[in-house]
């Protein structure tokens, strides 16, 4: 028998970007398992990814192209070649092109998060194209912009520091399910004896071993860090030192602050005032203090400013002074990235077209052309997303994806609610079987993915796909023959050590351990911006604010419950939803609900609810449940709809507005009533 062990990384949208070693027997991976020698994988991972060969030898897995039978969205396709499908779509992206390439509209997220089958060739030939272009805006924008104009950048704390700190907030995150990895350094430092405060609407699996669990009221984060700013000022637990030297705006954010005393935050967070009390006191008394911050805090109407208020703590205190001190969200900021090389904006050559919102695809598919908006979109070109399935207000998303006159193009594994839509499926290879180079979000290494086999069926990498189009369209440039290893090397040129990727399958960029000890802020003034000047040249607050989310309901409302969706543990996004051993652990969609909700509405654990508003309605199993905060329902992960209840998911009732900063969705900031489904419903 021929058996290798082949060197990887694990392609999804998760901050632990895992070190893979896949195990190939006769041509055929049959076990991926983690990378001992990468100490951020430690050799584990996570339930979904050690499930890698179930999910590419999937019996559905998508193996040649489809062209489609039935009306749209009906599913039905029928087998063609791969030249006769790529003739059609390029005939037809030519002719809308020749009348304005601006109707046509590339639709991507992480899917997989490499460099290279990411937007590595699909982005040139967009630009070539002269496409309408995307603001990936879905998942972290609101508190990346946040995070730019506070510490200048995506940027923070190593995460294996976080071992060592003596206070740890976990912030917004359900780290066991979603940053695995992160949470083996909480542990460990709470083994050395380091006190663990989770603060999270849900009582999460984090929350339960957390020694504290502050469950505050979704959107309400920047009132609690604002009063914690207030007590860490009335009690003086500040340092003062770095705050002359290191910060901008300290007297204006001082001002500000003051007009937080805890019990106005905790009217606001729904949470005791003495919990607010202790928690400053723990932050403003231990030292060193880390904060892991995640991105669930943020999808909510005022998630930027959220982002920037707790941005601020660490600042306040000299906790960046420590290495296990001060605060992570992301560390993407961190990797030189050469995404103009990788990408070639250039090809628009001067051309500046109209950028569209990934997250109000809903409404800008049903848009008509106008002075303001443009064409109206003619062609979609979806690769790694499943924007029907993930995006605010499905029913928007689902009837725009429905148009009959809409030309839509999927690149997929498997036919998802967008690939149903579409008028050709191309099949994709999955990081098994094609190169890709990646950064982290959630530490400091660079990772390549060396195919372990050949492609599946038909399949094709993304890349070859937008190569095989760039050639029928006769585009000529030298940029559209490089290869995939070429690509690879383009990503970060001599920065790393390409060698050393080849041989060991990672390098680790050189971030002090300490980044922020001397201030050396990536803000235009160096320092830590409370105050931040950019932000007023926009006409917006330069301080932090608490802004009250879009939907803040009360009892009396028609829709008095406050929802939330978080990930679900054995998926990611909609990724894993139809792996069936996958798809076993987590049964099936669920609400939770808190025991008094439920009982005044006259449901019972187990009990078929609707869930509903003036947008629409999802339908699916309530669980009473002490997961769930009074007037906070959990609607838990995004299910493929065509495997929920009812053909729905709970973006059904989601909003396509927009968070303060970054253009972000707001997911998390939608009211709902809820009432049992009775059998004539
Ligand atoms: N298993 C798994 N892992 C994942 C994902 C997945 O779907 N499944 N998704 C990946 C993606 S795309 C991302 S962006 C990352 C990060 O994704 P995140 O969404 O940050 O993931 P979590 O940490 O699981 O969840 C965030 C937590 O925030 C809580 N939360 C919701 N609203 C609020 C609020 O207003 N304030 C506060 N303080 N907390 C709130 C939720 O209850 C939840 O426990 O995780 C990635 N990892
Ligand atoms: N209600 C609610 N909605 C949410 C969220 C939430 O918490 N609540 N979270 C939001 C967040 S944080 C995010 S990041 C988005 C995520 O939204 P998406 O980025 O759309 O993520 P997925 O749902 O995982 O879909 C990715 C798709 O890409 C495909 N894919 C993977 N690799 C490849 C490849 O190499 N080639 C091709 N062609 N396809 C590939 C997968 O098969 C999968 O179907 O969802 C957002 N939507
Ligand atoms: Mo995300």
């Amino acid at each position: 028998m021929n058996t290798l062990a082949v060197r990887g990384a694990c392609p999804h949208d998760c901050p632990d970007t895992c070190a893979l070693i896949t195990t190939v027997e006769n041509g055929v991976a049959v076990r991926v398992q983690g990378n001992a020698e990468h100490a951020h994988t430690d050799g584990a991972l996570c339930t979904k990814v050690s499930r890698y060969t179930e999910r590419t030898y999937h019996p559905e897995r998508l193996l040649h192209p489809l062209r489609r039978t039935g009306a749209k969205g009906s599913g039905q396709f029928e087998r063609v070649d791969w030249d006769t499908a790529l003739n059609d779509i390029a005939s037809k992206l030519q002719a809308i092109a020749a009348r304005n390439p601006e109707a046509i509209q590339p639709y991507s997220y992480a899917g997989t998060m490499g460099q290279v089958q990411g937007e590595g060739m699909a982005a040139r030939f967009f630009h070539r194209l002269g496409a309408s272009l995307l603001d990936r805006t879905i998942c972290a924008n609101a508190g990346g912009e946040g995070l730019v104009h506070t510490l200048g950048g995506k940027v923070g704390m190593k995460v294996e520091h976080f071992a060592e700190a003596g206070l740890i907030l976990i912030w917004g995150s359900n780290s066991i399910a979603s940053n695995l990895h992160f949470w083996r350094h909480a542990q460990q430092a709470k083994r050395n004896g380091a006190r663990l405060i989770c603060i999270d609407p849900r009582r999460s699996e984090t929350a339960d071993k957390c020694h504290e669990h502050i469950a505050l009221k979704p959107g309400t984060d920047a009132a609690l860090a604002l009063a914690v700013m207030h007590e860490l000022i009335t009690h003086d637990w500040l340092d003062h030192d770095y705050i002359s030297r290191h910060t901008l705006g300290w007297e204006r954010l001082r001002e500000r602050a003051l007009q937080w005393p805890p019990q106005r935050a905790a009217d606001i967070c729904g949470v005791p005032v003495q919990q607010i009390k202790d928690l400053a006191q723990a932050y403003g008394t231990t030292r060193p203090a880390a904060i892991r911050l995640n991105y669930g805090m943020q999808r909510v109407r005022g998630g930027g400013n959220a982002v920037r208020a707790i941005a601020c703590l660490p600042a306040l205190v000299g906790a960046w002074r420590h290495r296990a001190g001060g605060l992570l969200l992301s560390s993407s900021g961190f990797f030189p990235i050469r995404r103009a090389a990788l990408q070639r904006p250039d090809l628009l050559a001067g051309r500046t077209p109209r950028t569209i919102n990934m997250s109000t695809i809903g409404d800008d598919l049903l848009r008509e052309a106008s002075p303001t908006f443009g064409p109206r979109i003619e062609a979609l070109i979806v690769y790694n997303s499943n924007p029907v399935a993930v995006a605010p207000e499905s029913s928007k998303v689902v009837q725009g994806f429905a148009r009959e006159d809409l030309f839509t193009v999927v690149l997929e594994h498997f036919q998802t609610d967008t690939a149903d839509h579409a008028d050709y499926i191309l099949p994709a290879t999955t990081q098994l079987e094609h190169w890709d180079i990646h950064a982290s979000y959630g530490h400091t290494d660079v990772l390549l993915n060396r195919p372990a086999v050949e492609p599946l069926g038909e399949a094709r990498t993304n890349t070859d796909i937008f190569r095989a189009l760039a050639r029928r369209m006769g585009f000529d440039d030298p940029c559209f023959e490089e290869d995939d290893l070429t690509l690879c090397r383009t990503a970060f040129g001599d920065v790393v050590d390409f060698d050393q990727l080849l041989h060991t399958g990672f390098v680790t960029l050189p971030v002090p351990d300490a980044p922020f000890t001397h201030g050396n802020f990536p803000t235009p003034s160096g320092r830590c911006e409370f105050f931040s000047e950019r932000l007023a040249a926009q006409g917006l607050d330069g301080l932090p604010d608490h802004l009250p989310n879009y939907e803040t309901p009360t009892a009396s409302d028609p829709y008095p419950l406050a929802m939330i969706s978080p990930p679900a543990r054995n998926f990611l996004n909609s990724s894993f939803v139809n792996v069936t051993s996958l798809r076993d652990i987590e049964g099936e969609p669920v609400l939770e609900m808190h025991a008094d909700d439920a009982l005044a509405r006259g449901i019972a654990s187990g009990a078929m609810v609707r869930i509903f508003n003036d947008r629409g309605e999802y339908r699916c199993k309530a669980e009473v449940s002490r997961r769930a905060r009074p007037g906070v329902v959990n609607g838990l992960g995004i299910w493929w709809r065509k495997l929920g209840a009812f053909g729905t998911n709970v973006n059904e009732v989601t909003s396509q507005r927009l968070t303060d900063l970054g253009r972000g969705p707001v997911f998390y900031d939608c009211a709902v009533e809820v009432q049992p489904l009775t059998e004539s419903a």
